[in-house]
């Protein structure tokens, strides 16, 4: 894998990915929508095709060769999946949609058969819906209520403030690894302590944890953690929940079906063991492979040194907006203390106009509330523009963004 001296080297690295080289809008495209979802290699494109061509059978049915094959691909890629959080045991890893089904999982396998009035559930102000909602459904069913902690004026977390929440009725304390909106790394083990002074169960949303930064579930000593293939270069429709094997042991499944069975007559029946107990139907087996393909090339980066480039990429885009005076950048002010998300507001310009401005010259960034409403409101704004880095980006993309903001800034400042 070509690397620089310090790390990656994305002039060629990004040669792997096809969709990279096009020309949008009649400039060569520049991607910087990576949070909302990754570009793939040529590795990840492969290992579908292949699978396609070669293997493709129903898993853990058939006594055929290729049924065969097709499980053993399958769960092989569990194990390769579940390394890259330093799972204990593959077993422990339940293939998910992804982050989003993995915590609606946790919310309604765990907390629809042990939650009841007067229990606590909390969050924090910065959550993705995908982090608030289920829990906020899971309420209504149980009686059970939702607290949240807030954020200060710099986007970082306030332990103090989930001291001051946490009580013997707090039973889970869910919290994303990192916001998606402003880049903030949460503390995650200083929250799983905390949250563990009160005995509550503790749900990491990894969807930006698990692309970015190097993760150990164990080290982290969290119950659950969730993440997404797509996020970090593999597949759509594919996800992974970790949790701790008691727990799943311990828990109902939460939809039923083919594959997910050990005995069934018309009454009642009995469960497969974990985590086939929550894989109910024919699950995204191609998808499962491609995920692994995924964290085969990212290990073959390098985990420190997918994160060293975007903390270098985050910093060269902060001085670069930070010398504007009529741009505001959102989150925390030191680049290490993000991962490769810039949030930033032009002044006198709508978001949406941003981001039709920087695509009318192929640069894609996103503009909206980056389903974090919540935050938006604490930030005291409806919408921001977001730039979001992975491994192929380069400083020379963040620059031809930065020009595009001079445009957007002629078009829309006060002194234009
Ligand atoms: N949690 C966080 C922190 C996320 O950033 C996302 C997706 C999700 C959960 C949901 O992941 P999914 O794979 O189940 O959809 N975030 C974004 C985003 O920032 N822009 O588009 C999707």
């Amino acid at each position: 894998m070509p690397r620089t001296v310090t790390g990656i080297d994305p002039t060629v690295l990004r040669e792997e990915f096809p969709a990279l080289h096009q020309v949008v809008n009649g400039d060569p495209l520049v991607y910087l929508d990576n949070a909302a979802t990754t570009q793939k290699p040529r590795a990840v494109l492969d290992a579908l095709r292949h699978f396609y061509e070669h293997d493709n059978a129903n898993v853990h049915r058939g006594i055929h060769e290729l049924s065969r094959r097709a499980t053993d691909a399958f769960e092989a890629a569990r194990i390769r999946v579940a390394s890259w959080v330093n799972a204990p045991n593959a077993s422990e890893v339940v293939w998910t949609r992804g982050t989003t089904e993995g915590i609606n999982l946790v919310a309604y396998a765990w907390g629809l058969s042990n939650l009841r009035k007067g229990d606590e559930i909390v969050v924090s102000v910065m959550e993705h819906h995908s982090n608030l909602i289920p829990w906020q459904l899971v309420c209504g069913h149980t009686g059970a209520r939702l607290r949240h902690v807030d954020i200060d004026d710099q986007g970082r977390l306030r332990l103090d403030q989930l001291e001051d929440v946490l009580s013997d009725r707090t039973r889970i304390v869910s919290i994303g690894h990192v916001s998606n909106s402003i880049g903030t790394i949460n503390p995650v083990r200083e929250i799983v302590d905390l949250a563990k002074t009160v005995g509550a169960l503790t749900v990491v949303d990894g969807a930006q944890g698990a692309p970015h930064l190097p993760v150990d579930v164990q080290a982290l000593g969290c119950d659950f953690y969730a993440f997404s293939g797509h996020k970090m270069c593999g597949p759509t429709g594919i996800g992974a929940l970790w949790g701790k094997r008691e727990l799943l042991d311990s828990m109902e499944p939460y939809q039923g079906g083919g594959e997910m069975i050990s005995v069934v007559r018309l009454e009642e029946s009995t469960w497969a063991e974990v985590p086939h107990k929550f894989e109910a139907g024919t699950p995204n087996i191609a998808g499962a492979v491609g995920f692994a393909a995924a964290v085969d090339y990212l290990e073959d980066v390098g985990r420190d040194a997918i994160r060293r480039h975007e903390v270098e990429l985050t910093r060269h885009a902060m001085d670069r907006l930070g010398e504007l005076p009529w741009i505001r950048i959102f989150g925390p002010p030191e680049p290490e203390a993000r991962s490769g998300v810039v949030a930033f507001e032009v002044e006198g310009a709508h978001p949406h106009d941003v981001a039709t401005i920087l695509d009318s010259e192929g640069i894609a960034i996103r503009a909206g509330h980056h389903c974090t409403q919540p935050l938006m409101r604490r930030l005291g704004v409806s919408a921001t523009s977001r730039a979001s880095f992975y491994i192929y980006n380069t400083e020379a993309e963040i620059d031809r963004m930065v020009r595009a903001l001079h445009t957007v800034h002629g078009i829309f400042g006060t002194h234009a």
